[in-house]
């Protein structure tokens, strides 16, 4: 059972909040093997304070000092049309918490091909993050094929990390390499967080280069024929996959509360192509 399924009350009493009923729910969630992180998840997603419910997970307190910049388009000066210089890119829709903004018409549709028909030859399993380890390791939860390319590899995919920097206001170097996905029938990316995780053996030495990641855009490259869409299960959101487009997300600290749980839905037919950009907190070289 997933602490999803079963929800906490959001009655907030308003003393300490602290419950029988709340710390019942607590030790039942525990029980059936639900961590912290997806308790704090549940709590959050039926409005208990972030303060209350980290006290009846026994969670340290949030950080008191927010990072001094996220990546972020300047979104007070031009709030629906964003002009890149060499393409105009549609604010399509936005959410503040967690912080998510689609947007449309970031890649041409020409500009969405070369780069499938660069990485296809070099497709291989995709491989995630062995936390563990730092190293990689094939992952049951992630089914689609994939490749990386270098920063600056060729010419479009230069052209894309600059219409990136230049968008959301942060340095080329601090992006890790483009990664190129393609999905087939049936295949999916289950919900996870792109953050490193503190406290596994295998953070640190992912850390070491570039700090951790603050942002990640998704974009996509074809229109598969059905499924396939981004989802946000704990705020209800699914983005749906249209050629050219991205959905951007930001993390200002490597914690559930930040609610950028995500995954991609099962493909129904056709073929789901994706590029994606992680930002670091600093340089990744
Ligand atoms: O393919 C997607 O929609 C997707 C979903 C979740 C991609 C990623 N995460 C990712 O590349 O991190
Ligand atoms: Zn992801």
């Amino acid at each position: 059972m997933s602490s999803q399924e079963t929800q906490p009350s959001s009655d907030q009493p308003l003393a300490t909040g602290l419950t029988p009923e709340l710390m019942q729910w607590v030790s039942e969630q525990s029980a059936a093997g639900n961590t912290p992180a997806q308790m704090l998840s549940a709590m959050l997603a039926v409005g208990w304070s972030e303060e209350l419910a980290r006290k009846a997970l026994n969670l340290p307190p949030p950080p008191a000092n927010p990072p001094a910049a996220m990546p972020e388009p300047d979104l007070a000066a031009q709030p629906c049309t964003l002009d890149l210089g060499d393409r105009q890119v549609h604010l399509l829709a936005s959410i503040d918490h967690p912080r998510v903004l689609v947007l449309g018409n970031l890649l041409s549709h020409d500009e969405c091909q070369a780069i499938i028909d660069a990485a296809q030859p070099r497709l291989a399993r995709s491989l995630t993050v062995a936390t563990q380890s730092g190293g990689e390791e094939v992952n049951a939860s992630r089914t689609s094929q994939g490749m990386f390319f270098q920063r600056g590899e060729n010419e479009v995919v230069r052209r894309l990390e600059q219409r990136i920097a230049r968008l959301l206001r942060w340095p080329v170097e601090n992006g890790e390499g483009l990664q190129v996905l393609c999905y087939g029938p049936g295949a999916e990316y289950k919900p996870h967080h792109d953050y490193f995780t503190p406290g596994e053996p295998g953070t640190p030495s992912l850390l070491a280069r570039g700090g951790q990641r603050v942002a990640t855009v998704v974009i996509y490259l074809n229109e598969p024929e059905g499924g396939g869409g981004t989802t946000f299960p704990e705020i209800g959101l699914q983005v749906v996959p249209r050629r050219g487009n991205a959905v951007f997300f930001s993390y200002e600290r490597p914690d559930p509360a930040t609610r950028t749980l995500h995954g991609g839905a099962p493909v129904q037919a056709g073929e789901k192509w994706i590029a994606t950009k992680w930002l670091r907190e600093r340089e990744f070289d």
